[in-house]
């Protein structure tokens, strides 16, 4: 049995539930802010046996997208006395997935 931890954007996660569920995997959603960007996104949890890994991994990867973000920074301006925002594009996505061995799984 594994356990996969897939960090999401919140714009893809219907439409990869929708593609998980019809494929009957079992999910858990919770809501999650990425430290960089401070900002809602949705981490789910998968638990499947190991030979199933492949196709959770594949259908991911099919509905999350890449997208570039705008953030703005901000920096100390050269005086030192305030702090001016500056823009500055990343790419985010399509998932940052962690897949790990589940010692036991049980249902009480
Ligand atoms: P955030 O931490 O909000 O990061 C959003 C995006 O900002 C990242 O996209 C990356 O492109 C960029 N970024 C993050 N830290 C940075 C830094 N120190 N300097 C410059 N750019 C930086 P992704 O890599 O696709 O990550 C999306 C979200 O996945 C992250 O949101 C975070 O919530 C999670 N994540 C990514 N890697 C992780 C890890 N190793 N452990 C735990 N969570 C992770």
């Amino acid at each position: 049995m594994k356990l996969i931890i897939a960090i999401v954007q919140d714009e893809d996660v219907s439409r990869l539930m929708q593609n998980l569920t019809k494929n009957n995997f079992q999910i858990t959603k919770l809501a999650s802010t990425g430290g960089f960007l401070k900002s809602g996104n949705t981490t789910l949890i998968v638990g499947v046996e190991k030979e199933k890994v492949d196709q959770v991994l594949k259908i991911i990867e099919d509905t999350c997208k890449i997208r570039t973000v705008t953030t703005s920074l901000t920096s100390l301006t050269l005086t030192g006395d305030s702090f001016v925002p500056y823009p500055m594009e990343i790419t985010v996505g399509g998932a940052t997935v962690f897949t790990l061995d589940v010692d036991r799984y049980e249902k009480i």
